[in-house]
């Protein structure tokens, strides 16, 4: 068996299960699972909700863990698939339907994989609040391998607020001394 490697896996939840209940436990218990799947967390960020990007109306719960595994990637991702199945989640063919759990891999400290089953790292990440808020408090250091940036980085700049034009600042106007 090969030497262990860390992921960093984001954890997305809009449905409510049966058993474990709404999104924001669906995670807890999901958490729980990877442990219990071989899969040891590290650390894992406080869970955030947000609403939804895309088609899907109801809100989401997501999180980011810090995993640490002897698997390969496409092993891992096999794995991550099979929790996805036992938490109900059913694929229709459909991308970013509702679902009671969708487990991603983010980044990994291998680098870069390009396959037809899986990109690392997932090719819309640096584009999420959801994903980099999490991330960025756990894993604040670790770098994308393809521009070089820190995850902290990459969430101030996805969450900077655009500058305030002159124009509209509170007291562009106010009479001089
Ligand atoms: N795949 C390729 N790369 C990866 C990767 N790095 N990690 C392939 C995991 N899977 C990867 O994924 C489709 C296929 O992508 C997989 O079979 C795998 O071989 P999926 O999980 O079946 O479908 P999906 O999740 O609907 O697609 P995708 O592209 O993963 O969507 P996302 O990126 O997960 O977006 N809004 C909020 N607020 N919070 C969310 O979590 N999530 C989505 C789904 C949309 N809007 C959201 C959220
Ligand atoms: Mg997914």
């Amino acid at each position: 068996m090969s030497a262990p490697q860390r992921y960093v896996v984001a954890l997305g939840s809009n449905i409510a299960h049966p058993r474990h209940g709404p999104p924001p436990r669906v995670l807890h218990a999901a958490l729980a699972a990877l442990e219990t799947c071989w899969l040891p967390v590290i650390a894992a960020a406080p869970i955030v909700t947000s609403a939804p990007l895309g088609p899907s109306r109801r809100r989401y719960a997501n999180t980011v863990a810090l995993i640490e595994t002897p698997l390969a990637p496409l092993a891992l991702l096999d794995r991550l698939q099979a929790i996805e199945a036992a938490f109900g989640r059913v694929r229709r063919g459909q991308r970013w339907q509702a679902r009671t759990l969708d487990l991603d891999i983010v980044l990994w400290e291998g680098g870069l994989l390009h396959d037809r089953r899986l990109t690392i790292p997932h090719p819309q990440y640096h584009l999420r609040a959801f994903v980099l808020g999490p991330a960025a408090r756990i894993v604040p250091d670790w770098r994308d391998p393809e521009n070089g940036l820190c995850v902290k980085h990459l969430h101030a700049r996805l969450t900077r607020r655009a500058p305030i034009p002159k124009a509209l600042r509170p007291h562009a106007h106010a009479p001089g001394p």
